[in-house]
């Protein structure tokens, strides 16, 4: 007997700001209740699919109760009886009903909390654990994680004008030995800042935000604190950067004033990288330049494509249609997948097929508003990318996905495999 959807809640909860977001609850008439709730962004790229938000003055404006009644009015009736594993029909419909092109009439946050709810209601209908029923008896991997251990730019009130600073423990035997070299440096970075008389507060992602001296000094002292913690920088633990270049994008160029280093061009960007990729096991940089600098991009790509992964986040926003012009245009080798930014799980899958087809990586990550909810960390394993970004090994809303993918690995046992992502391309990771 197929199991069908007898019901669609949705609750405004908060995220980990103190921002309200949605959470959907799903009921199917065999007794199954899945929720799924919605994260939000800080630096979003302007071509987001839209996140509806009430503009009362509740909550400043970003109450809920719009999407919320959008989901209660619009999408449960349309649902009700509907078989969940057709996850592929149910987003179309979705789609349809809303509209649009961005998803501005029923919200994205509306649209995609539903998605999410129904996968996870399809998984426990069918008995398996959410990885297993969205990836197959395949989804294996799990991914090198990314974290983001110094926060600067929109995400911390600091003096460094790039967003995040990132350890990727590409070196570790496991997961739970890369979760293990992270945390450990990060501990390590925590007594460094400390001695030198930096801040240990952080940031939106559990990273430290200290106003250091200027934005290069943030990875030399990651790379003295992954020498203090034991590792070899670039062989056991390499350096991720995601500057986040739209938000100090001015019409007069780049703008790092937080740190008050001036203005640069394009090619100056790219050459203050190519500086760095030289200084430090860097092995991947994501928005280096602006979500319209397209040309740059290209640019920083023919340059540093072959030594480094070059990600796309706010130029792409996982839109299959952005994804697919830069692949034509080589504007970058590897994509940062958030399913908020395009509001339905097939589309973010679709997004997820054109990287594998033209032989990019890509990246499963969390926002910088998030919630405990760790669908994430299965979306991860299921796409088998082998990379998740999902903060520091600080604050719960971050941790609670390193944990699930700990209770992955483990119910994997032998079957789970661990690969770095840039085991045959980055030299400068060796
Ligand atoms: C990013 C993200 C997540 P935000 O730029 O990659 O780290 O930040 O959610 O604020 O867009
Ligand atoms: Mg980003």
């Amino acid at each position: 007997m197929m199991s069908r959807i007898e019901s669609v809640r949705a609750l405004e909860i908060l995220d980990s700001r103190g921002n309200p977001t949605i959470r959907v609850q799903l009921s199917l008439d065999d007794g199954v209740v899945a929720t799924a709730s919605v994260p939000s962004g800080a630096s979003t790229g302007e071509h987001e699919a839209v996140e509806l938000r009430d503009g009362e003055s509740r909550f400043g404006g970003k109450g809920v109760h719009k999407a919320i009644e959008n989901v209660h009015e619009v999408i449960a009736p349309a649902l009700n009886g509907q078989d969940p594993t057709r996850q592929a029909e149910i987003d179309a419909l979705l789609l349809a009903l809303d509209g649009t092109p961005n998803k501005a009439k029923l919200g994205a946050n509306a649209i995609l909390g539903v998605s999410m709810a129904v996968a996870r209601a399809a998984a426990l209908a069918s008995r398996l654990p959410l990885y297993a029923y969205l990836g197959g008896p395949g989804a294996t991997r799990l991914p090198v994680p990314m974290m983001n251990i110094i926060n600067g730019g929109k995400h911390a009130d600091n003096s460094v004008d790039f967003q995040e600073f990132m350890v990727m423990p590409v070196g570790a035997p496991t997961f739970a030995e890369a979760l293990r070299y992270g945390t450990e440096t990060f501990h390590a970075l925590a007594r460094i800042l400390k001695k030198k008389g930096y801040a240990t507060s952080v940031g939106d992602e559990g990273g430290f935000a200290p106003n250091l001296e200027s934005n290069e000094q943030a990875c030399e002292i990651i790379v003295e604190a992954i020498c203090a913690a034991g590792y070899e920088p670039g062989r056991d633990i390499a350096l991720a950067l995601d500057p986040a270049a739209s938000s100090f994008w001015t019409s007069n160029g780049y703008d790092l004033a937080k740190s008050g280093q001036g203005r640069k061009t394009s090619d100056e960007m790219i050459a203050l990288y190519q500086g760095w990729v030289e200084a430090f096991p860097i092995a991947s940089i994501e928005d280096g330049l602006d979500e319209n600098d397209w040309s740059g991009f290209a640019r920083q790509t023919a340059a540093q494509g072959h030594r480094i992964q070059v990600v796309g986040d706010d130029i792409f926003v996982t839109n299959p249609a952005f994804i697919r012009r830069g692949i034509a245009e080589k504007t970058a080798n590897a994509v940062l997948i958030k399913l908020n930014q395009i509001g339905t799980l097939s589309e973010t899958m679709q997004a997820i097929a054109l990287c594998r087809e033209a032989g990019w990586n890509y990246v499963i990550s969390h926002r910088s508003g998030e919630t405990e909810d760790t669908f994430l960390a299965d979306f991860a394993v299921a796409m088998g990318g082998g990379q998740i970004k999902t903060g520091s090994a600080c604050r719960s809303e971050r941790v609670a996905k390193y944990n699930r993918l700990l209770e992955i690995e483990s119910e994997l046992g032998k079957a789970a495999v661990f690969k770095s992502p840039f085991a045959s391309n980055s030299s400068s990771v060796d």
